[in-house]
């Protein structure tokens, strides 16, 4: 063998056969020393191995015994049934140390059984709804990054146990059927009949790659060692993809005909999911959404006023979400309290969709990174293109609203403004310039990236236009260039000062005047709304003075105007503007005027003729 070898390296090399003869030697001596070290490798390796799986053990049985730990420390009854729960001493200061922190008072969660009960808060006419026998089947989707362990716990135990056969709201559903006479027990077509959970087929747990070492492998432990079997998957994401990309890994993972979405930091009532189902059901282009209840982040306390009343939502050209009461036309259409509720926007977290339907109206922008935008996007592709958006009454879920986000979020991203440009690009037609109006910094950014393939599902899908949506989905809206008699800056012909919110953005807060700026920018959008408003996009100039007994305004002392949330009522945020160019305060009479100084409050006074009292509007009907 090593002749020839030395043959054919000497043919090769063309060396002289002797040289060739070392070569080979220390060739083999090589391989030879290679081969030893993989064996002892190897061996290490197995070694390596067989430790690994008595650690693994070892960490299942400390995940074991914190988990106890963690167990021992529940308070019994604490916040049952959704009562404010508090704790005193070292504790409460604790308490609020950890909310401080992260927004929500962990300290508290953590002593606050995961499976709690609530309360039963739905309009009363609930109880006598009757659904359907069978209903589509749903897979609930919840993520999380960095959320708190106890609290993403108390998010599946209320799923779970919400959805449990054995629940009597559940029982009393179970049906004679006509004909035969046969009991028939709810349940979707397909379950095994010995399932434990009604309309229920998973739940999804998607791990935004958390880096909180609990919600790992101790979450794991806990699923598999304390809920029921089989029903609930763990995802791991192995990058950080934002809460949008998350929602879209959990729905490709999902096998139920309905997809529900909840924040982790959620509490669902009994008998949630079957309005939801049933309404997927009946009209499959519906995205349902539950009744979002607020759970206080400092006390766990599940508030609700009324049954009968709650909100839907609204938008603000910046981009941002915003509730607002149901409007009187659809009290009108929708005919009971109970009944489903169209909402021209949702809040984003909490919603149902049938899944073919997800899949087929563009399911998300899988662009939109970290936080924001995606709920809006949502909202309005949905109207667009031919589906609907409604609150269902009958499903409540409670959320824990917090004042910050906890977790980091990639830095310099303002994924809420890049996504709102995505959506506003797409969806709003020429409506986007009043969000661009917000942020002159994103208009054309390449910041905001490419946007055509969400143009051509658009296209595809045959939308209709924004113009439409405002008109027939919101028509309440007030749209700044659209319900006025002038829009623009407000320039005082004497200062040529400009009306300027001063970016003062508490309730009440005066309007001022400023330098005008060249180009028109939000703080200086203001309108004359075609009702006699003075207003930006909520709030409205209102303006506070008493009257003498003789029914004549008090004095003659200037006062300050306050932008109020416009309540549409008119009263004291009643104006109109006089052929001289004065802006009249119906109410009192008085008119708008300046001192001529930037920076300071606008206010009122007797109307006179002073060219401090006259304003010219940008676009208006009188120029
Ligand atoms: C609201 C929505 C939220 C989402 C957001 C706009 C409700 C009640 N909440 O804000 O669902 O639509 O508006 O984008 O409607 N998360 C990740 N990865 C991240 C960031 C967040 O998985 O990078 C998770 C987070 O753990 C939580 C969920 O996404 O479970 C929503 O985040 P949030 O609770 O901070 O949003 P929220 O309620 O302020
Ligand atoms: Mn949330």
């Amino acid at each position: 063998g090593m002749r020839r070898t030395v043959k054919f390296i000497k043919q090769k090399m063309k060396l002289p056969v002797r040289k060739c003869y070392h070569a080979a030697k220390a060739g083999f001596f090589v391989i030879l020393v290679v081969t030893i070290l993989t064996l002892f490798e190897h061996w290490r390796g197995g070694k390596r191995a067989a430790r690994a799986m008595t650690s693994g053990l070892d960490s299942e049985a400390a995940y074991e015994k914190a988990i106890l730990e963690d167990e021992a420390r529940i308070i019994p009854g604490l916040g049952e049934g959704g009562v404010a729960a508090h704790l005193t001493g070292e504790a409460q200061r604790l308490g609020e140390e950890s909310e401080k922190q992260l927004a929500i008072n962990v300290y508290l969660s953590d002593r606050i059984a995961y499976n709690r009960t609530l309360q039963d808060h739905r309009h009363p006419a609930c109880k006598r709804v009757v659904y359907d026998a069978e209903l589509p089947s749903a897979s609930v989707i919840l993520i999380f990054h960095n959320e708190p362990y106890s609290v993403v716990l108390r998010t599946v135990w209320s799923v779970v146990n919400s959805a449990r056969r054995d629940n009597p709201w559940f029982r009393r559903a179970n049906y004679v059927e006509r004909g035969t006479g046969r009991t028939m027990t709810l349940g979707y077509p397909g379950q095994d009949p010995n399932s434990p959970f009604v309309y229920l087929k998973e739940i999804i747990l998607v791990d935004d790659n958390s880096t909180l070492p609990e919600l790992k492998g101790k979450l794991s432990h806990y699923v598999k060692t304390r809920l029921p079997p089989d029903l609930i998957r763990i995802i791991r994401l192995p990058d950080r993809v934002g809460l949008t990309r998350a929602r879209l890994a959990g729905a490709r993972f999902a096998a139920g005909d309905v997809l529900a979405f909840l924040d982790s930091h959620c509490e669902a009532q009994q008998d949630w999911l079957r309005p939801l189902l049933q309404r997927t059901k009946d009209s499959p282009h519906a995205v349902v959404i539950p009744i979002i209840d607020v759970i206080e982040a400092s006390n766990f306390y599940y508030s609700v006023q009324d049954p009968a009343t709650f909100q839907v939502g609204g938008f603000t050209f910046m981009g941002h979400f915003t509730w607002i009461d149901v409007p009187e036309r659809e009290k009108k259409r929708r005919g009971s309290d109970i009944a489903p509720t169209w909402s021209p926007t949702m809040a984003g977290g909490l919603f149902a969709i049938n899944r073919a339907y997800y899949w087929e109206i563009g399911a998300y922008d899988e662009q939109m990174a970290g936080w924001g935008g995606e709920n809006l996007e949502m909202s309005f592709r949905v109207w667009q293109c031919g589906g609907t958006l409604e609150t269902v009454p009958c499903s409540r879920v409670g959320h824990v609203f917090r004042s910050f986000h906890p977790y980091g979020l990639p830095a310099h991203s303002d994924t809420h403004g890049i996504n709102t440009a995505r959506m506003a690009d797409v969806w709003m037609d020429e409506y986007a310039e009043l969000f661009y109006l917000h942020r002159p910094d994103l208009r054309e950014s390449p910041k905001v990236g490419d946007v055509t393939h969400r143009r051509v599902l658009r296209e595809k899908l045959q939308c209709k236009s924004f113009q439409w949506y405002l008109d027939n989905v919101y028509p309440e809206k007030f749209v700044p260039v659209r319900d006025v008699f002038g829009y623009g800056r407000f320039v005082n012909n004497a200062s040529g000062l400009c009306l300027d919110t001063l970016q003062r953005d508490a309730e009440a807060s005066p309007l001022g005047v400023y330098g005008c700026h060249k180009r028109l920018e939000a703080t200086q959008y203001l309108a004359l709304s075609l009702r006699g408003e003075l207003r930006d996009e909520e709030k409205c100039a209102e303006v506070q003075y008493t009257r003498t007994k003789a029914g004549d305004v008090d004095g003659d002392e200037s006062r300050r105007v306050l932008m109020v949330t416009c309540h549409g009522k008119l009263h004291e945020q009643n104006w109109r503007y006089l052929p001289s160019g004065q802006l009249q305060h119906v109410e009192s009479g008085l008119c708008l005027r300046t001192t001529g100084v930037s920076g300071s409050d606008a206010t009122v006074a007797r109307c006179r003729s002073s060219p401090l009292q006259l304003w010219t509007i940008d676009y208006s009907e009188r120029n």
